[in-house]
């Protein structure tokens, strides 16, 4: 089967689906596209207009959760979900958390570049952030990681607070107190810091692209 990732340089959601396929040894092209952009091909594999879409032979996929879940049954083996229920829902619970924490963080990052930024939203985004790191911090006390074995929520949770970083570096966000993870949740960094390094992690680094944010939400 041919597989073409429509992605964004930078994008979280994208790069968890990269991360997905590389794990279970599947081969995929790369296109990137801005979805904001004049002459944009998103809206023509997705209704939502959003990255990434997945070209998985004569189908087209969009939304990462529902990408990986389409990969995870089509291509079980290695599983990237635990056989039994309860582990599955744990692993869910953290996909889940990282998926919307990323979804609420690019809310609060977009409400920072309107002209008149609204100081009531904007605490409401921070303290939602505030409270799914420290309950994702609460979840890795939890969990160790047997031998090489992630799952789909170490990936979703990874990919998300590893980009909070990155979107600073790159200057696509104000450097925001409740999004700086590292050292403040010992669980949590002590996990991200056993898989960054992992070679499906290290393939799919967040790329820098031109984003104008301020022009986006204006
Ligand atoms: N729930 C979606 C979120 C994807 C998303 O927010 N993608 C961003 C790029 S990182 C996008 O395409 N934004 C354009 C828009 O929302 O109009 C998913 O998991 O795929």
């Amino acid at each position: 089967m041919a597989f073409t990732l429509i992605n964004a340089g930078p994008s979280p959601f994208g790069r968890k689906v990269a991360i997905a396929l590389l794990e279970k040894g599947l081969e995929f092209d790369v296109r990137m596209d801005t979805p904001w952009a004049a002459g944009t091909i998103t809206p023509q594999y997705n209704p939502l207009e959003q990255l990434p879409i997945l070209i998985a032979g004569d189908e087209t996929l969009f939304d990462s959760g529902y990408i990986v879940e389409w990969i995870e049954t089509r291509y079980p083996s290695p599983p990237l979900l635990p056989a039994d229920g309860d582990g599955r829902l744990a692993a869910r619970k953290r996909q889940m958390l990282g998926e919307r924490l990323m979804e609420i963080a690019q809310l609060l990052i977009m409400e920072m570049h309107r002209p008149q930024p609204g100081a009531d939203w904007i605490d409401r985004q921070t303290r939602k952030i505030d409270g799914g790191l420290a309950a994702l911090d609460q979840l890795y006390e939890q969990r160790t990681i047997a031998g090489e074995t992630i799952d789909l929520g170490d990936i979703a949770v990874a990919t998300t607070v590893l980009v909070f970083e990155h979107a600073v570096t790159a200057g696509y966000s104000p450097d925001i107190a409740a999004m700086r993870w590292r050292g403040k949740y010992p669980a949590l960094t002590k996990f991200v810091e056993s898989v960054e390094q992992r070679p499906s992690f290290v393939a799919t680094r967040p790329q820098e692209m031109a984003l104008d944010l301020a022009a986006t939400v204006g």
